[in-house]
């Protein structure tokens, strides 16, 4: 089959486009979902602290952002948490210094157990699933490795699915403050010592960032955290593959709808801001949820 661009063979066929692509039609097709974000969110001129896991969403995310970093004038710097779960955390930091030092891009490495005297490893003896501690952990420390070294964004490699699936997961189970919380984009709020988090991704599917990969010839971890089984997030997903075998352009029609409704209702701006009594972070408590999760796990 002829690429739908070019008298090229075609690599791939996307369905909700309806186009065969080229290896060059492809990497022209991907960039410009990533500059399609970009543009909407006016991200120019940002230092962008990029959050790596070593698989294959996070790893094609800092290849693209590299790629576009001198256009939009970005500084991008790679952000490695070693969240201490055997295995599988060492193959993962490893796949992150390779392509850090490939792309001569800095990188912050911070391991869980330096940082809170603990691993999630620690956590799975006691708890059946550590996923909800590992969400805690991970979101805090991103937060404030990037606000103590003034970035303007954390990067995270969500795409489509990923969103789609997250927010019928919190529709389903009632977490609806969640969902209205959850968007493409968070704005950096420098008062609550909150930075932004932008997701440049959100316009692509899992299966075109798996052969942007292949046709770059990127090399990522691809070993799937041994905790990841079972999770609802994995369920929601089938689904939705599912009514996007039978409906191309399903999930991206469903993510849109639910943006409408989100900007439909204001976002309560009520909340009060108040911070934690023992780090000084952000919390809707007297002590937040990392130092809550510390205090019950760390071994110091
Ligand atoms: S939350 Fe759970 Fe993931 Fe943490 S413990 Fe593994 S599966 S890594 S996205
Ligand atoms: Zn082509
Ligand atoms: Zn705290």
């Amino acid at each position: 089959m002829k690429c739908s661009y070019c008298e090229k063979e075609s690599i791939i066929f996307i369905r909700r486009t309806g186009k065969h692509y080229c290896e060059d039609h492809f990497n022209q097709f991907l960039l410009g979902r990533v500059k399609k974000y970009l543009g909407k969110h006016r991200i120019k001129n940002k230092r962008i602290m990029v959050a790596v896991s070593g698989g294959k969403d996070s790893t094609v995310m800092l290849h693209v952002l590299w790629q576009l970093s001198e256009k939009y004038n970005l500084e991008i710097i790679p952000f490695y948490l070693d969240l201490g779960i055997k295995e599988y955390s060492k193959p993962c930091g490893k796949s992150v210094r390779e392509i850090s030092e490939m792309l001569d891009l800095d990188l912050i490495e911070v391991s869980l157990l330096d940082f809170a005297g603990f691993t999630i490893d620690d956590v799975a003896k006691k708890e059946k699933k550590p996923c909800r501690v590992c969400g805690v952990v991970k979101r805090y420390i991103m937060n404030r490795i990037a606000f103590e070294n003034n970035f303007d964004f954390v990067a995270t490699g969500h795409t489509m699915i990923d969103e789609a699936a997250f927010a019928i997961h919190n529709l389903y189970s009632g977490n609806i403050d969640q969902f209205f919380r959850t968007y493409e984009i968070t704005r950096t709020e420098k008062k609550r010592k909150l930075v932004g988090r932008i997701k440049p991704l959100y316009y692509l599917m899992e299966t075109e960032t798996l052969t942007y990969a292949l046709i770059n010839r990127i090399s990522y971890c691809d070993l799937e955290c041994p905790y990841a089984e079972g999770h609802p997030i994995q369920k929601q997903k089938e689904i939705l593959l599912e009514g996007e075998y039978k409906f191309p352009g399903f999930i991206y029609n469903i993510l849109r709808s639910l943006n409408k409704i989100r900007k439909k209702v204001p976002l309560e701006s009520s909340v009060q801001v108040r911070f934690c009594k023992i780090c000084g972070y952000p919390t809707t408590g007297d002590v937040c949820n990392f130092c809550k999760v510390k205090m019950k796990y760390s071994k110091r």
